[in-house]
């Protein structure tokens, strides 16, 4: 490979170089590459492009760590033996910051040292496959990480097919009403079940799917399916509000609003008995595109939610003019408000605040009688927690709304 295919960034570390890439990278797919022998960097950052990554190899453990840091890499590809640094140094650090890369090791070295590094990197917790021994054939790593893409449940491949097989399914966590402890709506949260890979968390295929750019599909999945969903709890005689949560992206593609009004026309929900929840920093980060969107599905009478409240930083002009109809209270706040006084007094502020704007206020994840009770002193319109119940099937539903809780 010439010197021209990995021209250095301009501004960036010893050493350090960029791709060019000759075919696009597939979305979420970022390895970082570390050898103090160029020659061998280049070729594993060949091998990595033709299976679709985007690379950057430095021989400079510093660097190494920032762009671990900052770039988010995916795959990490380590040389065990470099002159100023070992590797088993980048693992710990890797390890401590709770890199969530896959990581590769390659060394020269004798078998053992490999595996004294690998079990270090398992032991603290690191993605570890398995390590490469130098001299390696190109086809040798190719195969490798052209097996991590099709089981990685991050790999766009693997989320577009269980989304086309039907592998994903909703669940639905009543929100109670605390005065009476009636059910009076529903959230849906997103489960995957791979036959292969088992359940996989959607903290884990949420990001992924942003990241592939999917996550308008899986949304556009979720939200017919819900209002399906909604439509025979309808003709059962159970009316529940029923909340979507929406990402980033959803906010930015325009068409939701006007899908949205279309499914509902189509499945005869009225559109007033649906929220959509963003979070607190998807409705900070680009007022104006999150505006019109917004007040385009507001408009269509859908109601709107700003979730996970208090963790992020928003400034009250965006809390005033967006047009929100709840607040849903961060479970942090909750989780403390037994012990802490603090959390007590941000609760009950937060509550004040809501009330003052005209929104209604959803405490999330009371777990216990008590926090239904100090969330109840304090004002609060709905609870949602474990206590009264975490996410069911659809068909537990009508039981719930039959059996109101108060004890
Ligand atoms: O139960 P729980 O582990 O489901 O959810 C974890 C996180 O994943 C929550 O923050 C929730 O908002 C998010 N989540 C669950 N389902 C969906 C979904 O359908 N779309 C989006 N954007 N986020 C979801
Ligand atoms: O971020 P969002 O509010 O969308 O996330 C809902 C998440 O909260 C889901 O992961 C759901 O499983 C979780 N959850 C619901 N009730 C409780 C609870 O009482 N305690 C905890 N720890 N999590 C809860
Ligand atoms: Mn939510």
């Amino acid at each position: 490979m010439s010197s021209n295919d990995c021209p250095a960034i301009p501004g960036s570390g010893p050493g350090a170089t960029r791709s060019t890439l000759t075919a696009p990278a597939l979305p979420g797919r970022r390895a970082l590459i570390v050898d103090d022998n160029p020659s061998v960097g280049t070729t594993v950052a060949r091998v990595a492009r033709r299976c679709g990554y985007d690379t950057i190899v430095t021989d400079d453990a510093g660097d190494f760590l920032a762009r671990a840091e900052t770039w988010k890499p995916t795959l990490v590809i380590i040389d065990l033996v470099m002159p100023d640094v070992d590797g088993i140094e980048l693992i710990r650090h890797l390890g401590k910051r709770k890199s969530p890369a896959r990581v590769m090791l390659i060394s020269g070295f004798d078998a053992r040292v490999l595996e004294v590094a690998q079990q270090l990197g398992e032991a603290y917790g690191l993605a570890m496959m398995s390590s490469l021994r130098k001299p390696f054939r190109a086809d040798e790593l190719a195969g490798m990480l052209r097996a991590l893409a099709s089981a990685d449940p991050r790999s766009p491949d693997r989320i577009r097919g269980a989304l086309d097989a039907g592998a994903f399914r909703l669940v639905y966590q009543p929100k109670y009403e605390l005065a009476s402890r009636c059910v009076v709506g529903v959230e849906v949260l997103a489960r995957w079940d791979d036959a292969e890979l088992g359940p996989v968390p959607p903290s884990v295929f949420i990001p992924a799917a942003e990241e592939a750019g999917m996550i308008t599909d899986v949304t556009r999945w979720v939200l017919e399916t819900a209002l399906v969903q909604q439509a025979t709890w309808n003709r059962q005689g159970i009316r529940l509000n029923v909340a979507i949560n929406l990402s980033q992206p959803d906010l930015e593609s325009g068409d939701l609003p006007a899908r949205f009004v279309e499914d509902c026309r189509r499945h005869g929900i009225d559109p007033t008995s649906v929220t959509f929840e963003v979070t607190e920093s998807m409705a900070m980060r680009d007022p104006l595109a999150v505006m019109q969107t917004l007040s385009r599905l507001r408009l269509a009478g859908a109601k709107i939610s700003i979730d996970d409240f208090g963790t992020g930083y928003s400034s009250l002009v965006h809390l005033r003019r967006l047009p929100f109809s709840e607040l849903k209270i961060d479970r942090s706040f909750v989780a403390d408000c037994q012990r802490s006084r603090e959390s007590r007094i941000i609760i009950k502020s937060l509550i004040d605040l809501a009330h003052n704007l005209d929104l209604q206020t959803v405490a999330e994840g009371a777990e216990t009688e008590e926090h239904l009770h100090i969330l109840e002193e304090l004002g609060c319109d709905l609870v949602q927690g474990y206590a009264l119940s975490p996410p069911v099937e659809a068909d537990r539903i009508p039981d719930l709304v039959a059996a109101p809780r108060r004890s």
